[in-house]
């Protein structure tokens, strides 16, 4: 009898010192990634957070079925295709992507709506044969509507009075000159909008690109990242958005279609560390630029608008930022100036960038947001594409708007 207990015993802590290595190895295996930080509960539940989906859901990434832990045991071996079926392993192919160069021209087409609305308009205005004051009130509705601010529909009105009277009798292409002349006047035409990526005596350029949530800050890194590789340039990509995995996956997506290496850190982690560790290992790869891509967050929300600006901050221990890209949505219109604003005093704005001018009738809002910062247009998104993102030029804007 005493043998058969021994003999139980014996079994129940063999069984039990098993169980225990199974548990044991399994502990060992990593653990999941934390959950994200809890959202600033003060804030009404209507507005967007940090790292909320911009408007347009974008993929997650799909695990594989290795990656899939079985519930209770350790992973079923998969049964494999024969080999004849296995697909050859995917390189993704390095993109050579297009020069920037006069992509503004190319892509005039794109401005159609605003063209539509604000420049045909205005033309057809201004060869009605009398010029009188309802006319003149109905173009300067035609601006206000396109977003162009009431100070500088004003001037343009004011100032094409002036030359309409002096013109007399008007053919459509001298019309066409003057109100050329005149939207130039408001556009600028002296100011660098060049982005700055070329410090002088020292590598890498550092760039950061800002802006509230679903603008096209992402979208706009990738793109730009690809502008400065066909121009001959190496890029690293920070990807200070760690509030979700699928942000910094988004943003090395871009990076691996022309071979810029992305720096990302923990989930929930601080952007400020993610930011200062990319421009590091930008120096240690000794690359020409380094494009810090951040968290999409509303003005209104100051605890994140401090972030931002420590973001700025810890990056500033390398060396100044070049470039603090402000990626505003055209489509949002005059909000727009509003968060403008309230960027410009946190993080000093050297250059905007209109997104989703395709979409939009008000491609006025160039002037507008212009006027408002003392900071020039430098880029503007004329599409989703990845080559659609265009150097802005004033005249070529002009000459798409009022057509040939
Ligand atoms: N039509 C058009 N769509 C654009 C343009 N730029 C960006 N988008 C789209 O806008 C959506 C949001 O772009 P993202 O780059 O993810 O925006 P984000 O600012 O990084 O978003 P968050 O990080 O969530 O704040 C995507 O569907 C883009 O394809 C543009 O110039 N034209
Ligand atoms: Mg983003």
């Amino acid at each position: 009898m005493e043998t058969i207990i021994l003999a139980v015993v014996i079994a129940v802590v063999v069984l039990g010192a098993i169980g225990g290595l199974v548990v044991g190895s399994r502990r060992k295996k990593p653990l999941p990634p934390p959950p994200p930080a809890a959202p600033d509960i003060t804030a009404p539940p209507a507005e967007p957070h940090v790292g909320d989906e911009a408007e347009t859901p974008r993929d997650e990434p799909r695990r594989t079925i290795e990656e899939v832990g079985l519930p209770g045991g350790p992973p079923v071996a998969v049964e494999e295709p024969p080999a004849a079926e296995i697909p050859a392993p995917e390189v993704p192919a390095i993109e050579v992507p297009e020069p920037a160069a006069g992509r503004m021209v190319r892509l005039r087409t794109r401005l159609s709506r605003s063209q539509n609305a604000l420049g045909k308009g205005l033309l057809t205005l201004l060869s009605r044969e009398h010029l009188d004051e309802d006319t003149w009130e109905e173009i300067e509705d035609t601006l206000l509507t396109a977003d162009v601010g009431v100070r500088p529909t004003q001037e343009l009105v004011d100032s094409l009075r002036e030359r309409v009277k002096v013109l007399g009798t008007r053919t459509p292409a001298e019309l066409r000159g003057l109100l050329r002349e005149e939207l130039l006047k408001l556009v600028g035409t002296d100011m660098d909008r060049r982005v700055r990526t070329e410090p002088e005596g020292r590598r890498p350029g550092i760039v950061m690109v800002v802006g509230v949530n679903g603008t096209g800050k992402t979208t706009t890194t990738g793109k730009l990242a690809r502008v400065l590789v066909a121009d001959g340039r190496t890029v690293v990509l920070g990807a200070a958005d760690t509030f979700r995995a699928a942000a910094a996956d988004q943003l090395q997506t871009w990076g691996e279609r022309v071979g810029a290496h992305t720096v990302r850190g923990p989930e929930a982690g601080d952007p400020a560390s993610v930011a200062f560790d990319a421009v590091k290992e930008g120096k240690e790869l000794g690359v020409d630029v380094v494009l810090i891509d951040t968290a999409g967050r509303l003005h209104t929300k100051t605890g994140l608008m401090d972030e931002l600006g420590k973001v700025k901050r810890v990056v500033e221990k390398h060396a100044p930022l070049d470039e603090v890209l402000l990626v505003l949505d055209a489509t949002t219109g005059q909000n727009g100036l509003i968060q403008a604003r309230v960027f410009a005093e946190v993080v000093d704005i050297t250059g905007i960038v209109l997104t989703k001018l395709d979409g939009t009738a008000k491609g006025g809002i160039v002037v507008a947001v212009q006027r408002e910062l003392g900071v020039p247009v430098k880029l503007v998104g004329l599409g989703e594409g990845a080559d659609d993102l265009a150097p802005f030029e004033p005249e070529a804007f002009v000459d798409a708007l009022i057509g040939d």
